[in-house]
């Protein structure tokens, strides 16, 4: 069984981007499958909970208040709405619900509604998720005591690019994010986004940050960046497509447990480009028509896309190594759908 390492060096890392493409994926799908089962796929809903006017200055961002992005703002969301939103969600066949607010960090005015949310949407049978900015270590560890099973919060890019994507808040004040979620005993969910104008040494640095983590986040977003209209970012070059699978298959190399979320970005790949990631180890998407603010591919075109892959979505977050004397876990994509 593979030992999870969190001494990796940037030149193994550099090796491993190197290898010829076939060699890499099937090095990637090799450790996959010591795993988990590769023909399941994670399945998570977005929410905005609260949208736009938000202080920080990340170039990437249609809900930075530093840029005119024509983004209609909204405060913070009822309860009930919420609720009305993660149902159909689990109606769908999501088995995660992912809430994100536009904030800096919460504040201790906001925390009674969000703990709430947490409460309620837990008790309807979802796994739960939360994205809310910087979090002190008394917010991570109210979170966990209502029951938060995740917490987003990305590293974003390597250390080195970092400044230039952002200025108002720091690397390390990520970090530290980090360790209160962790302390508090929720599961981490940090990854980044790609295709920012990066060098590939800046995609092995994110990778790296992640992978010597005290301990590997559970979940791995790697973002494909969404160009947004009045960004800085908005009309920068394309990534090669090769370039982010490549950058997925490292990314399930080097963190063998961890799920690997294709996120944002999938509306622009097809069906052919979204099979090559989930052979190089994604094993996780968003789910629903909408991320935060940008669109993402119609529910079903993912369940034709998971029919014509033979892939199915997992009910519960577990690796099959943990799950496969127990009864299955995984349910048929097409009858999660079934209405
Ligand atoms: N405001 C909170 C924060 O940033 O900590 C939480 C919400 S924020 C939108 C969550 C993450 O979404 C960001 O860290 C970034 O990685 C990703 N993201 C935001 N805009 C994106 C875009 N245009 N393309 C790809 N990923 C994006
Ligand atoms: C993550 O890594 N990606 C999600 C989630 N965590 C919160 C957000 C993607 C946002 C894409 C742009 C938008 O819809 O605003
Ligand atoms: Fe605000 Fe998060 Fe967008 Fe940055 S990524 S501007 S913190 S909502």
């Amino acid at each position: 069984m593979t030992t999870l390492r969190h001494d990796w060096h940037r030149a193994e890392i550099r090796a491993l981007f190197d290898l010829p493409f076939n060699e890499l994926l099937f090095q990637a799908q090799t450790v996959h499958r010591q795993h988990f089962d590769p023909n399941a796929v994670q399945v998570s809903t977005l929410l905005s909970i609260k949208t736009g006017a938000c202080p920080e200055d990340c170039k990437y961002c249609s809900q930075s208040g530093h840029y005119d992005t024509g983004l209609d703002k909204e405060k913070l969301l009822e309860i009930q709405k919420v609720i009305e939103e993660a149902k159909a969600a689990k109606e769908k066949g999501a088995s995660r619900f992912c809430m994100g607010a536009a904030w800096r960090s919460p504040r201790d005015k906001d925390m009674p509604y969000v703990l709430e949310m947490v409460k309620q949407v837990k008790g309807l049978g979802l796994e739960t998720c939360m994205t809310l900015g910087m979090l002190a270590p008394e917010q991570a560890k109210a979170l966990g005591e209502a029951g938060l099973d995740y917490y987003n919060h990305n590293l974003d890019t390597s250390p080195e690019y970092y400044g230039k994507v952002i200025t108002t808040r720091s690397y390390s004040d990520r970090l530290n994010t980090l360790a209160n979620v962790r302390e508090a005993g929720i599961k981490v969910c940090s990854g980044g986004i790609v295709g920012m104008g990066e060098k590939r040494e800046d995609r092995i640095g994110l990778l790296m940050e992640l992978a010597n983590l005290p301990s590997h986040p559970d979940s791995v977003p790697i973002n494909m960046l969404v160009k947004i209209a009045g960004t800085p970012l908005g009309d920068v070059d394309e990534l090669e497509p090769f370039e982010f699978v490549r950058t997925v298959a490292v990314a399930r190399i080097i963190m063998p447990k961890s799920f690997v979320r294709l996120s944002a970005g999938r509306e622009k790949m097809n069906e052919q480009m979204q099979a090559w990631c989930f052979f190089a180890g994604a094993n996780s998407i968003f789910y629903g028509e909408k991320l935060l603010t940008t669109s993402n591919p119609e529910t079903n075109t993912d369940r034709l896309l998971f029919e014509k892959l033979g892939i199915h979505a997992l009910q519960l977050n577990t690796p099959v190594e943990d799950s496969l004397p127990v009864a299955p876990k995984a349910i048929l994509w097409r009858d999660a759908m079934a209405v």
